[in-house]
């Protein structure tokens, strides 16, 4: 059966995100303006009045929500960056698609035990409510899945709100999924089912994109590794010799920054930067002081999470960001 209340305003991928890149990113909590846009198969605008969530699979009593209902519910805030994993297509080519946000919403735990979900679910499928093509594909739903044990943490959120205001129909309003510390992809926007099941969702998003290859088979695109930025000197600007100069960023991942490393010569060798707290699974500032001599100089920064986790030089989606910047006499 075909939704009521639903209508396409953009067809096929788009991305938008701030002219100034990273260096935009000066603010602990990103402006909505500020922060990146992504969909793979349009944008999609829902009547608020028409939307309803579905919950079925392996639940006792399968339920249907509508937005009131929704928003009776108690809710809760959570801090956290978001990420995107960057192009299925090209798993490897870091994007730095990211901000810091603040969402509002129901804790998706509640709906699952309201619905009374069985102890055989082994995984939850959310998917979107919009259609359309990408990548050669027709006709496939934006479905994605979490095992039970994500499904079932608090601050896994049906957001209503980001940064204290009602979802925008771009940012996946009236509802979204929100999962804090994955990557972006598995907050489905357009939020309109959720089944619970006993196997991991069999469509194109789950199976041949964002699953990435590794030596002994795939392994899912879920918790964010370690990643940091260089926000500033912003490259575009020179700056002085002989002057104390901050570099400073942002550096984050599912597990808490531990230490962040800065380098000033294109990473021969490696400085410590102080790192400063986390609140939630917000991202954390980094900053290290250098006084430059005049030329131009190869900046990096690099974190290493509490697991001893590390960002690899060799390409992948979180390999070291770095800038090159020119130094003039003052
Ligand atoms: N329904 C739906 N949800 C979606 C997507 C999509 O194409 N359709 N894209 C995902 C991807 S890849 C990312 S990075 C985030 C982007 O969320 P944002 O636009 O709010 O930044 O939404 C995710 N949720
Ligand atoms: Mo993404």
């Amino acid at each position: 059966m075909t939704r009521q209340g639903l209508r396409m305003t953009m067809e096929g991928f788009s991305y938008r995100g701030p002219n100034r890149g990273v260096h935009a990113l000066e603010k602990w909590r990103t402006d909505e303006e500020d922060l990146f846009l992504v969909t793979h198969m349009g944008f999609l605008e829902i009547d608020p009045e028409q939307w309803y969530l579905e919950i079925g699979g392996l639940v006792d009593r399968p339920i249907r929500l509508r937005l009131a209902d929704i928003q009776a519910m108690p809710q809760r805030e959570y801090m956290s960056f978001h990420e995107c994993a960057g192009s299925p297509l090209a798993p490897q080519e870091p994007k730095r698609r990211v901000g810091n946000v603040v969402w509002k919403g129901v804790p998706l735990k509640e709906v699952l035990v309201l619905a009374g979900i069985a102890k055989e679910a082994t995984y939850v499928w959310t998917s979107g409510l919009e259609w359309g093509e990408y990548a050669g594909l027709q006709n496939e739903i934006f479905q994605k899945d979490l095992p039970i044990h994500k499904a079932m943490a608090d601050e896994v959120l049906l957001a209503l709100e980001i940064n204290g205001k009602p979802l925008s129909p771009d940012r996946g309003g009236p509802v979204r999924l929100v999962v804090p510390g994955w990557y972006g992809t598995n907050s489905v926007k357009w939020i309109g089912s959720i089944i619970a099941a006993d196997c991991r969702a069999p469509g194109p998003y789950t199976t041949r994109f964002y699953n990435d290859t590794t030596p002994t088979g795939t392994k899912p695109v879920w918790a964010v590794v370690p990643e940091s930025v260089i926000v500033g000197p912003d490259p575009a600007v020179s700056l002085q010799s002989g002057t104390a100069t901050r570099i400073w960023g942002w550096a984050w991942g599912d597990e808490p920054i531990a230490s962040a490393e800065v380098s000033v010569d294109g990473g021969s060798r490696w400085h410590a930067a102080s790192v400063g707290p986390r609140q939630d699974r917000s991202w954390q500032q980094f900053e290290y002081f250098w006084t430059p001599t005049r030329g131009q100089h190869v900046l990096k920064c690099r974190c290493t999470n509490v697991q001893g986790e590390i960002q690899p030089l060799t390409p992948a989606r979180n390999t070291v960001h770095d800038i090159t910047v020119t130094v003039v006499d003052a």
